[in-house]
């Protein structure tokens, strides 16, 4: 149970999260926590911390070394909406930042997590049911790069022994850290601007329709895929998880039973395309085979808790706001 573990970006959305809940099962100590930022003074309980840019190659093999790592949970990523943006500092993160931490797994025989996400799959994928293998055409570079990313892992499994395993994660829902710069933010977002603003202008059309999950069924799925015994896991690509789905308006509608004077507008811009070209429901049967994947959340569940949890941080905690609607900004 002492594992010693790495996390990079780990002050993302799912690295925030996913950080908590291993050093709740492995103990504070076993866990270094990474991001390309320094610590915050709010985040002194987040020791042991060190800056790693994960395209640094070098810094993450003396990190390994130092700290006599085990296993790394490698969550650093650029997001769809920003790889838009920024595609050069895409690909460096998602592709050679991924390669980095194939190759130290392999010199190091470390066990290693990583998230693909549904959006490997394109337009010519099956949109409903999409199967754990099918047609992979996405058409962002984000999803170009989960792909590859997804054969580097195969292929690092397959030649080298590298115990690596990975998710095709859907939408994640959750109120500890925001998304930064995804296609699925507007199922977050929605949260914050009900609660501050009672309304809220949501950048994709009323009935765009995605896959979705609740942090906390994020959160176990990683673990359990994690903590399966290897002769289990039959893909080492990528599995096919899911959770629910659902359309804008059906969130919006979800809200509005709690919040009966929330309004939403639309207005479609350049993430809608990318939401377009993505499945609408996925198979997870293999997950749910091979090492007992089961979800928790509904969308009812998840709105009652996103609204508990949220309406007890906005107002008290100016860091909890969302600063109401915002341009992709820079900085990935
Ligand atoms: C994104 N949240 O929107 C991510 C995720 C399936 C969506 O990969 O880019």
């Amino acid at each position: 149970m002492n594992e010693r573990i790495l996390v990079t970006g780990a002050k993302g959305q799912i690295g925030s999260d996913l950080a908590i809940a291993l050093r709740d099962r492995y103990g504070a100590k076993q866990v270094i926590e990474t991001s390309r930022r320094p610590l915050s003074a709010s985040d002194a309980n987040r020791l042991p911390y060190e800056v790693l840019d994960v395209t640094d190659k070098r810094r993450l093999q003396e990190l390994v070394e130092q700290y006599r790592i085990e296993t790394i949970y490698h969550l650093a990523g650029v997001l769809s909406a920003k790889g838009e943006q920024y595609p050069d500092r895409c690909w460096q993160v998602n592709i050679d930042g991924l390669r980095n931490v194939l190759e130290v797994a392999k010199t190091h025989r470390l066990k290693v997590f990583w998230p693909s996400s549904i959006a490997v799959f394109g337009p010519h994928s099956p949109k409903m049911g999409t199967p754990q293998f099918a047609i992979e055409d996405p058409s962002s570079l984000y999803g170009i790069t989960k792909a590859a990313g997804e054969m580097l892992c195969r292929y690092s499994a397959d030649r080298f022994g590298v115990d690596v395993r990975s998710l095709r994660l859907p939408g994640i829902i959750s109120h500890r850290a925001l998304p930064g710069g995804g296609t699925t933010d507007f199922a977050v977002e929605m949260f914050y601007d009900a609660l501050k603003y009672g309304s809220y202008t949501c950048f994709v059309r009323p009935d765009t329709r995605l896959p979705m999950m609740y942090m906390p069924d994020a959160i176990a799925a990683i673990l359990a895929l994690m903590q399966a015994n290897s002769t289990a896991i039959a893909v080492r690509s990528s599995y096919n998880v899911a959770a629910v789905s659902f359309s804008a308006v059906e969130l919006v509608a979800e809200i509005q039973t709690h919040l009966p004077h929330f309004t939403c507008d639309y207005a479609p811009d350049f993430r809608q395309a990318i939401a377009d070209s993505w499945p609408s429901v996925i198979d997870d049967s293999q997950a749910r085979q091979d090492w007992g994947w089961q979800h928790c959340y509904d969308l009812p569940a998840i709105v009652a808790d996103m609204l508990v949890h949220l309406s007890q941080h906005i107002g008290s905690n100016g860091a909890a706001d969302r600063a109401g609607p915002q341009p992709i900004s820079g900085g990935v």
